[in-house]
């Protein structure tokens, strides 16, 4: 199973709005607040490379790491792996 980050902030609305679709999924998505936790922000810029919000950390199977920018790429690719099978 794929492992997810969302690194983000209460007040972002491109935040908000990856929120209120993963409220509606089942997917299990860690939250991390890059504005009330220092370290999760430099894990962003580090991992990332730069500190824009929303991003989603995804740790495949095998260990590899992306970092997925820009709301809508994140809704879109969550979409996608909600509706894959269970394995
Ligand atoms: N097109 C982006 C916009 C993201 C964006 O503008 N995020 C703001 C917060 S609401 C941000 O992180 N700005 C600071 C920066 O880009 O370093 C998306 O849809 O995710």
């Amino acid at each position: 199973m794929e492992q997810y980050t969302l690194y983000q902030y209460d007040s972002c609305p491109y935040c908000r709005w990856v929120r209120q679709f993963l409220d509606g999924t089942e997917l299990e998505v860690r939250m991390r607040d890059i504005l009330l936790d220092r370290e999760a922000y430099d894990d962003l810029i580090r991992g990332g490379g730069k500190g824009t919000v929303p991003c989603l950390r995804i740790e495949k199977d095998t260990g590899d790491v992306e970092w997925l920018y820009e709301s809508a790429d994140i809704v879109e690719y969550l979409d996608v792996q909600r509706r894959q099978p269970i394995p």
